[in-house]
């Protein structure tokens, strides 16, 4: 059975999708961020980044959630495409846009606008901008096409799932406007029964909801060193 480590962030919830949507048996495991879980060794021996998410399956230990999608598809042969050299290379390519552009930098607009002591205009504007040319890069490939790898529903789609269903954290709500290829996507995702699974999956468990002194030391080290 895999051990999934895991929150109701928007990383982990990529891997719930695809745990559904293949049917493997999984253990869900709670790693409460807010409460400072992922920054104990035992969590550490999984993780050495310390983030959510993480699985066990067996003697692999999979961390970072594009690795984990890629693991998962390529143990059960689901949701991945044509074995071709032309396929793997679309594959590789649009999983790692989503892991090194799409995620970091929707991640710090959501930190930037959201959750910074200070409103700075200059680092708001930079990640807003970034974030918007990559949704739109997304867009733009989903205007010519249904999925992100063609005709057919793959992990990139899920990837990309994770992140743009929080369009309106990212950019604000009106921000969807601009992006009508990429909100079908997530529409059609948001509907299907193992998006609904993975979204209950965290109700299983009692996260902490306060975001309170305890979070911020545990989520945003920075503000106990400084090191620039
Ligand atoms: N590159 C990693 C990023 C993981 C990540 O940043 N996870 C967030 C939740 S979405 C987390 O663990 N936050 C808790 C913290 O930063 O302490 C991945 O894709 O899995």
């Amino acid at each position: 059975m895999i051990k999934f480590y895991y929150s109701g962030a928007p990383n982990p919830m990529k891997v719930a999708l695809m745990l559904e949507e293949t049917g493997l048996p999984y253990e869900a495991i709670p790693v409460d961020t807010r409460k400072g879980d992922q920054h104990k060794p035992e969590y550490l021996a999984i993780n050495p980044n310390g983030k959510v998410p993480s699985i066990v399956d067996g003697d692999a230990t999979v961390f970072d959630s594009n690795a984990i999608l890629l693991y998962l598809g390529e143990k059960t042969g689901k949701f991945m495409p044509a074995d071709t050299p032309k396929a793997k290379g679309e594959l590789y390519s649009w999983l790692m846009f989503v892991a090194s552009g799409v995620g970091p930098f929707a991640g710090q607009s959501v930190h930037f606008r959201n959750y910074a002591p200070d409103k700075i205009e200059y680092a708001i504007n930079r990640y807003a901008y970034e974030a918007t040319r990559h949704f739109g890069i997304l867009d733009a490939r989903l205007a010519k096409q249904k999925y992100m790898l063609g005709d057919t529903y793959t992990i990139v789609d899920m990837a990309v799932w994770g992140w743009a269903r929080l369009m309106p954290a990212v950019l604000g709500e009106p921000a969807w406007a601009k992006f009508p290829n990429l909100k079908r996507l997530v529409d059609e995702i948001s509907a299907r029964p193992a998006a609904a699974r993975a979204n209950a999956v965290k109700d299983k468990h009692k996260f902490k909801t306060e975001f309170d002194d305890e979070a911020k030391k545990a989520m945003f080290g920075h503000l106990s060193e400084k090191v620039a």
